[in-house]
């Protein structure tokens, strides 16, 4: 929008530019910034427009950008046309996601970059790298405490390494995903050691008080993340002799966005990223980015303004790059992270599925779908060119995050339930064959959170100690249930590393003194290549698990209809153990799919009657795209055998 005070500030701003940067040509930089341009005067003034150096801080916002467009590599700025012409490409259903550590799938990056075969055998085509910047060599939080956001730990390699590996999945088709940690910093940044020194400058990086007064206000509202290995938000430092803010761990502080220098030096580490051939952005714990007394501090709306900012930015610099929003909060706060009053997404264009997530595993305790039902039906539609994160396991914990509400709608009571759940993936709930650990364990509020790998959770470990066919079955039905799932629901689904060969949980962390006290890091494999090598044995949980997901993933690229495009209809049946939607393709609708998802241990029986308005799905030859047979029917009901899924097709093809 054309608008005259912000545009004369631009004028200004642009006849200020350093030289350097002025005899360079810079089209397409100039055409975006004045399309943002006033979105970018409206929000920095909104958030800093308050202090006396606001101009200037435009001024050095404008600068940060455009150095970083004259940095951006051809090929990238190319791939960013090409996205601009084709800018729904990350919505197709071609896109299939791994999550993991790059020194528990390798060694390193060197490694890393022989083993991307194995991406492309699984058809793995975007991968995300937890953090891999210079973190302190003790804890490190795995590696979200972060000492230097433009060094990559020598652990993993170096920059060339990860050039070189962007490159190279770039050459076969593969996206990398980076995390940014934009939230706080290690102690041993070096913003924290000037901050230390006693230097104002770098004390105003931070929330840094010189005595209780404040910090008690601040925590009379303010939840704890780690409530047993951080108790409370804010940390002595005795070398400065004050308390400074630090929401997760006490080695890890929290950056005072407050302050604009602190968001001008983050957008150029976002860009410097995205220069490196990141695709995409992790940014990590954003529903945590504005802290104001009296409220939780999460998901306030300063924290969104940064994020608008932040993406109004990239999109000048480096347009082709999108963001994920990395917000476990409620599900009424994560789709916010797409923007609000917006046709396009406008913050981040992806964001986890945390309900998703939590709501399965409640599905798979509760061996019914009515709880899951009821979340789903409340999840709102998302933007447009916004797209989710389906996943089951990550690299963290599993939060019991449902709304309260849909809870009781289903006739649970709240505090019970997640009582219930604790125990049946604990294992102490009598009949669970659970394998997790709790996590984070909070005596005030009795909350609790759990950890552990997919394989465990699901009870495949205890049923491989017992030998019991039966049972180890059941858990392998189990887990490819929940991929049917997330693979057909709309959205890029997330494999999280290991899972797709049944990696167990490993205990061996707590003999790392780092470690022993973060549960979860039961579930952050070191890959045992000697394993994935059974994926080609025939009889193996590998090869049986691997050979699935293998063929899943390549069924879903072959059809349309799972592409995202709000193109999903939750159809309520009367049978509680099932959950059932509809997929049909945006620009051809009459191509559709019916997903059939039964939790329970026993075969049940859907009524098409019961399909309503979809109930055209009687016509044909129904067929499972994934199996590729014909379901059973019994007189007019569909038979779901116990823990299977059903992508069904009324198409004869
Ligand atoms: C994120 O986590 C990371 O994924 C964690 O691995 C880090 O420990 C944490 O940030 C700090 O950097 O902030 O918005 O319950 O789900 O802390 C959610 C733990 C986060 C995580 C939560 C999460």
């Amino acid at each position: 929008m054309y608008e005259q005070v912000s545009h004369s500030l631009l004028n200004d701003i642009l006849t200020d530019l350093k030289p350097e940067i002025h005899k360079q040509d810079l089209r397409h930089f100039y055409t975006r910034l004045g399309a943002n341009f006033y979105s970018i005067y409206s929000l920095f003034f909104t958030l800093y427009g308050k202090r006396d150096d606001v101009d200037q801080q435009m001024q050095k916002l404008v600068e940060t950008m455009a150095r970083q467009y004259i940095g951006r590599p051809e090929p990238l700025r190319e791939s960013d046309i090409a996205r601009e012409k084709d800018h729904n490409w990350f919505l197709s259903q071609e896109w299939v996601g791994m999550a993991q550590y790059a020194d528990g799938y390798a060694q390193n990056l060197s490694e890393l970059r022989q083993r991307m075969h194995y991406f492309l055998e699984l058809g793995v085509n975007m991968v995300h790298l937890m953090p891999m910047m210079q973190c302190p060599s003790g804890a490190s939080d795995g590696g979200y405490a972060v000492s230097d956001f433009r060094q990559i730990n020598k652990r993993f390699g170096s920059l060339e390494d990860l050039q070189q590996l962007a490159e190279e999945f770039h050459k076969y088709g593969i996206l990398l995903t980076l995390d940014v940690v934009l939230n706080h910093t290690s102690n041993e940044h070096e913003w924290a050691q000037k901050a230390r020194s006693g230097d104002p400058k770098f004390q105003d990086y931070y929330y840094i008080f010189d005595n209780r007064e404040v910090p008690e206000m601040f925590e009379a509202t303010m939840p704890e993340v780690f409530p047993e290995t951080a108790p409370g938000n804010f940390t002595w430092d005795e070398s400065m002799g004050k308390w400074v803010m630090t929401v997760f761990n006490d080695y890890q502080w929290d950056l005072n966005y407050g302050n604009p220098a602190v968001f001008i030096e983050m957008l150029d580490i976002i860009l410097y990223w995205a220069n490196q051939g990141a695709d995409i952005l992790r940014l990590d714990a954003v529903a945590f980015l504005w802290k104001k007394i009296g409220s939780l501090c999460q998901n306030e709306r300063e924290a969104h303004l940064l994020l608008q900012l932040l993406k109004d930015c990239c999109q000048v610099t480096a347009p082709g790059v999108l963001f994920i929003a990395e917000a476990i909060v409620a599900p009424v706060e994560i789709i916010k992270y797409f923007g609000e009053d917006a046709i396009n997404a406008k913050e981040c264009e992806i964001a986890y599925n945390a309900s998703l997530m939590a709501l399965l595993w409640d599905a798979i305790a509760t061996k019914n779908a009515k709880l899951l039902n009821q979340g789903i039906q409340n999840l709102p539609d998302k933007l447009e060119r916004a797209t989710w994160l389906n996943y089951i396991r990550c690299h963290d914990d599993i939060g019991l995050g449902y709304d309260d509400n849909d809870i009781r709608a289903v006739n649970y009571e709240p505090y019970a339930h997640r009582q219930f759940l604790i125990d049946y993936y604990t294992g102490k709930y009598k009949g669970s064959s659970s394998r997790g650990l709790p996590f984070g364990y909070n005596d005030k509020t009795g909350d609790s959170r759990i950890s552990g790998s997919l394989a465990s959770l699901v009870g495949l470990e205890a049923a491989l100690e017992s030998g019991d066919q039966k049972e180890i079955d059941d858990a392998v039905k189990i887990i490819l249930l929940l991929h049917g799932i997330t693979m057909s629901f709309g959205g890029m689904p997330l494999l999280y590393y290991g899972d797709e060969i049944g990696t167990l949980n490993d205990r061996s962390y707590i003999e790392d003194p780092a470690k022993a006290n973060d549960s979860r890091w039961t579930h952050r494999p070191r890959i045992k290549w000697e394993n994935v090598e059974l994926r080609n044995t025939p009889g193996t949980i590998e090869h049986q698990l691997f050979s699935a997901l293998k063929k899943m993933i390549a069924v879903r690229k072959e059809i349309p209809a799972f592409a995202d495009f709000n193109n999903r209809k939750l159809l309520q049946v009367s049978n509680p153990h099932l959950f059932v939607f509809s997929r049909f393709q945006y620009d051809q609708p009459a191509n559709r799919v019916l997903v059939i998802a039964n939790f329970d241990h026993a075969p049940q029986y859907l009524g098409l009657e019961d399909l309503g308005r979809e109930a055209y799905f009687r016509t044909g030859t129904l067929r499972d795209l994934y199996s590729g047979e014909s379901p059973i029917m019994h007189k007019e009901d569909l038979i779901i055998p116990s823990h299977t899924f059903y992508w069904l097709s009324d198409q004869l093809s």
